[in-house]
């Protein structure tokens, strides 16, 4: 069971080299190199709400940040719009400064009957469970304090590719 494990990891990383060399070339302007931010909406309820999406079938979330305000509820949504079946994802926020490397390899052994997200790692604030292509999942928090916050994806080999950072004012 291990060894299908590892093939698997080979055979998502090689789709992520893949997936890296087709992308389109950025501009190489400051402008476009700033992670794109989106805003929490807020409902009746002063509820905020922020759904992440990936970028179609790609290992790449849409926005790589967002702003929350601390202390007020948030109602994180992982809007898994992929088609594909490998392109399962989640969101973990991390705490500040977290090694994000460190986590992943981690959320690998935890594997996915715990949604790749090791238990009682310290590094691990909140988390979505992992969405299949087409299925959404949810998390709410009360926003920690100020300060910024990574998220990656903790399906085996998404880590690198796909992040971003929760900021927190
Ligand atoms: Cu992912």
């Amino acid at each position: 069971m291990a060894r299908i494990y590892s093939i698997l990891f080979v055979i998502l990383l090689l789709v992520a080299g893949c997936a890296g060399e087709s992308s389109a070339p950025q501009a190489a302007s400051d402008e476009a190199a700033a992670p794109e931010a989106s805003s929490a909406s807020s409902n009746s309820d002063g509820m905020q709400e922020v759904v992440i999406q990936p970028v179609g079938d790609q290992m790449k979330f849409a926005s790589e940040a967002f702003t929350v305000q601390s202390g007020t509820k948030v109602r994180l949504v992982m809007d898994n719009v992929a088609t594909l079946d490998a392109m399962q994802h989640n969101v973990v926020i991390l705490s500040p400064g977290s090694d994000i490397n460190t986590v992943g390899a981690a959320a690998i052994q935890a594997g996915p009957d715990n949604d790749y997200v090791p238990a009682d790692n310290e590094n691990i604030l909140f988390y979505t469970a992992i969405a299949g292509p087409g299925e959404q999942t949810v998390v709410e928090f009360t926003a920690p304090a100020p300060g910024e916050y990574p998220f990656i994806c903790t399906f085996p080999g998404h880590y690198s590719l796909m992040k971003g950072v929760m900021i927190v004012e």
